[in-house]
């Protein structure tokens, strides 16, 4: 472990490029052998380097094999550089040269899938964050940007498709069957942004006009026999480009844009210029094969890979610290785009959720680290939800977009562009950048009836992270609202807290009212009020703020579970009160006319956000108290949701906003009623509705065997099988299944998964089935803590495997590992014995290691 990777790089060690480089061009020459790659630099020292004096030129290399170097062209021998941990250096360089480098790599044993590699036996690259220099030595850092022009050459029987970034300006045939084409991008760009794919592909083919007029290609490239499934992606597209240009004003600058789906990438999509590359399952997409949120998601991420054409790659980042001014800027964007296209209010409570349930996590345990990160052992560890979805929360832009394009801008570039746009000093939002943690707001009230006065008293602390053990009070704007005890609304305003101690009071209220908080969810933070159970079944049923709406009632069956869970632990009788029925049962009445949103106010809230409001995590107690809370529902709304059910049961599959939100509520009255010992039920109901869908719509299929798959009986057998035989040909239906299986409640689930990763179907270098099987089991949170320490054991065991396979994949298995301190002294214990024995090992990678030491 004594190896220098092992060692951290600091923000303030941060130096200008000695040398820049102008001009980069690449010829790929691919055999089934080897790629060999021959590069061409143009060098030039830094004007603005201070230490570029001693003449060294430094670059990085890992993984591959030179074979020559050429300085001027002249060729160097082994006595003028130097090669040692990833560095190749050569001493005395003048001020202007060129430099010929040529390295050799075998792409079809790079199963880290970073650099060049081979999925389904097509070539494609993955270079962000420092996957370049698996290609060729080369300043692989974000400040070093380059004109590139790409020429590959290879076999045109077996690699039709030749692509790279930019425009293609050449092409021609060679002897022996092979084929070469030239790329040429005519935008600067770090290498983080290149890109290569050669293969046997189909496209689907179609255009968009620009704004100014502009004729702009789209193709979207597939495996053969998949054409079918990309046209969803494609209505993606355009939808994404027109919003970029009516709400950003920002157009896209090439005269192609590619995107090209592959089976086998470590994360959904990645933004190359003008050529992304995405991840099968954010691409393809038919009724009978897709989730209505397959749809949802893959319109999401091509807008977001879509709107880093601006917000990443024409302005991008001096270093990986300012990742969040790409990645949390774009996330923003993506999420506003959602908003817009979808439903606002569904579309909040996701993000909401999604960020709850893992940055809020992250960000109170031992990998917490602010949105600017000050240190690093391996930046693929910091593709964060801190860095997405916290750096999310910030707003306007044009200045930023114009005063910085074509340059590597920091997150203070971004900040300083917005104060001169706005005419106000944000000396205090920076805070939200450096410091680490979820402030918490705990808030008290009074109400005068002489004076018709309601006070608010908002304190803010922010509890210590590593490293910061006292935080500066933020700026934290926060929406709110008062209700009369009718739910009518008598205030609303947005409160700015900037202290530690705040005090806002409100005039002329004439009664006591009940304040609606953190509307929208205005600011990344928790709130603490004591709500009364019925100040929430108002909230609830009342609240004018429709996201608010959604929280009173989740804060409601957060403290009821609580109190079930109190009841569990201490073995005494569980009970429900029939005004927290009645007011499902009246929201579910009255809601009707928004079933998307109606469904989201009927789910109870998940069994992680629950563990995060418990000092212990007792996952058995949580899992008890919500079943029966589950079952107490459906028991006590039989009727309105079989009704519902009934109503809606056999709709052909649309995919519009409409339609999404009747199956969602749909699906949801149907997992309420399977819960209940009903076989009638499972089989009217659940069996009947997997069968009818198997062929033609995935919704209602894994909705179905979602819940078949909890219920021990015949069925669930049948049901599973039936499912893979019908759909083993399509890897991404497979994925699903898989998940199902991992995901399940029920006993012997831990012996199920592992018997699952001998199946014919599971790949553990593939990253979905990865995903979908150790992830999803990792996520399972009664398997995954069992007593015993199995669930921890095995998670262990695979992550050895992985390191040895695929580093940055086995570091995202880490995460459940890493939140031990949360449970009770046994579990700690068999959850650090699994974390140390994970450090024993000889060959861990720097991802997993900085995890595991972190967390340690
Ligand atoms: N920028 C890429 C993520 C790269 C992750 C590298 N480990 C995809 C995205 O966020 O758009
Ligand atoms: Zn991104």
């Amino acid at each position: 472990m004594k190896d220098q990777h092992m060692h951290p790089v600091y923000l303030h060690d941060y130096q200008v490029p000695d040398y820049l480089i102008d001009t980069i061009d690449l010829e790929f020459d691919l055999t089934e052998e080897y790629a060999t790659v021959k590069s061409h630099l143009v060098v030039k020292r830094n004007p603005e380097s201070t230490t570029a004096k001693n003449n060294t030129l430094t670059l990085q290399g890992e993984a591959i094999e030179l074979q020559s170097i050429a300085l001027n062209g002249k060729p160097l021998s082994a006595a003028h550089y130097q090669i040692a941990g990833g560095l190749l250096t050569i001493p005395s360089v003048p001020e202007n040269f060129t430099l010929d480098i040529q390295t050799r790599m075998k792409p079809q044993e790079n199963t880290a899938l970073s650099g060049l590699y081979k999925s389904s036996g097509n070539y494609c690259t993955q270079c962000e964050a420092q996957g370049f220099r698996r290609i060729t030595y080369f300043l692989d850092r974000p400040d070093v940007m380059a004109r590139y022009t790409t020429k590959i050459i290879a076999d045109e029987k077996h690699y039709p498709v030749l692509l790279s970034n930019g425009n293609l300006i050449q092409s021609g045939k060679l002897a022996n069957g092979r084929h070469w084409v030239k790329w040429e991008d005519p935008f600067k760009k770090p290498s983080y942004l290149f890109a290569l794919v050669a293969g046997n592909l189909e496209f689907l083919e179609d255009e968009f006009i620009t704004m100014s007029g502009r004729r702009v290609v789209l193709r979207i490239y597939v495996e053969t026999g998949n054409q079918d499934k990309a046209g969803h992606a494609m209505q993606a597209v355009k939808k994404a480009m027109r919003w970029d240009e009516e709400k950003f004003g920002r157009e896209y600058d090439l005269d192609i844009y590619m995107i090209v789906a592959v089976s086998d990438f470590n994360m959904g999509a990645m933004e190359n210029k003008g050529l992304n590359i995405f991840n099968t399952k954010y691409i393809l997409a038919k009724p009978e094969s897709a989730t209505d949120l397959d749809y949802i998601h893959i319109e999401s991420v091509i807008a977001h890979e879509y709107f880093h054409n601006w917000s990443g790659n024409r302005v991008t980042c001096r270093d990986w610290f300012q990742l969040s001014l790409k990645e949390g800027l774009t996330i923003f964007r993506d999420q506003s785009f959602t908003a817009d296209t979808t439903s606002r209010t569904v579309a909040r409570i996701a993000d909401v959720n999604d960020l709850r349930n893992s940055q809020f996590i992250e960000d109170s345990g031992p990998l917490a680290h602010p949105v600017r990160p000050d240190s690093y052992i391996e930046i693929n560890n910091f593709y964060t939800s801190t860095i997405y979805n916290k750096g999310a929360f910030r707003r306007g832009m044009d200045l930023y977009f114009t005063r910085h394009d074509g340059h590597a801008a920091t997150i203070e570039d971004f900040v300083a562009a917005h104060e001169e746009a706005s005419g106000i000093e944000l000396s205090q939002l920076r805070l939200w950048y450096n410091q680490a943690g979820t402030p918490l707001l705990e808030v008290h009230d009074h109400y005068d009836a002489s004076s018709q006065t309601y006070k608010l008293k908002i304190k803010q602390v922010c509890p210590p992270t590593p490293g910061q053990p006292n935080k500066k009070p933020m700026h934290i704007p926060l929406l709110m609202g008062l209700l009369d005890q009718s739910g009518k609304e008598v205030a609303s305003q947005l409160l700015h807290v900037t202290h530690s101690e705040n005090e806002f009071v409100f005039d002329h209220i004439k009664s006591k009212p009940i304040p609606s908080l953190l509307r929208q969810f205005s600011a990344p933070v928790k709130v603490k009020y004591q709500y009364s159970d019925v100040d929430l079944a108002l909230l609830f049923q009342h609240d004018t703020d429709l996201f608010n709406r959604w929280e009173a009632g989740q804060k409601y069956a957060v403290n009821l579970i609580l109190r079930l869970i109190d009841a569990y632990q201490h073995k005494k009788q569980l009970s429900i009160p029939d005004e927290f029925t009645a007011a499902f049962q009246h929201v579910f009445r009255t809601m009707q006319q928004d079933k998307w949103l109606l469904a989201e106010m009927l789910t109870l809230p998940s069994e992680k956000y629950i563990s995060e409001q418990m000092a212990v995590v007792d996952v058995d107690a949580i899992h008890a108290a919500r079943e029966f809370l589950l079952k107490h529902i459906a028991l006590r709304l039989k009727d309105d949701f079989a009704k519902f059910y009934r109503e809606n049961a056999d709709a052909t599959y649309l995919f519009n906003m409409e339609e999404v939100g009747k199956r969602c509520l749909k699906n949801l009255c149907l997992s309420y009623l399977m819960t209940l010992d009903d076989k009638h039920i499972h089989e009217e109901f659940g069996m009947r509705q997997f069968k009818n869908a198997l062929s033609n719509n995935m919704t209602d299929t894994i909705a179905a065997l979602r819940c078949l798959s909890n219920v021990e009986n015949s069925q669930r057998e049948q049901a599973l099988s039936g499912f893979y035989h019908h759909w083993k040909h399509d890897a991404l239906v497979v994925d699903k299944w898989f998940a199902l299986q991992a995901s399940s409640k029920l006993p012997g689930t831990l012996s199920h998964v592992k018997k699952l990763m001998h199946h014919e179907a599971f790949d553990i270098k593939n990253p979905n089935k990865v995903y979908a099987l150790i992830g999803a089991f990792g996520n399972n949170p009664v398997h995954f803590h069992a007593k015993s320490g199995e669930g921890y054991q095995f998670l262990a065991e695979t992550i050895v495997q992985l390191n040895a396979l695929n580093p940055q994949i086995a570091a995202r298995m880490v995460t459940p590992l890493t939140q031990w301190k949360r449970y009770d002294k046994d579990r700690q214990v068999l959850m650090r014995n699994q974390l140390e024995s994970l450090l024993g090992n000889k060959n861990l990678s720097k991802d997993v290691f900085e995890l595991v030491t972190k967390s340690l």
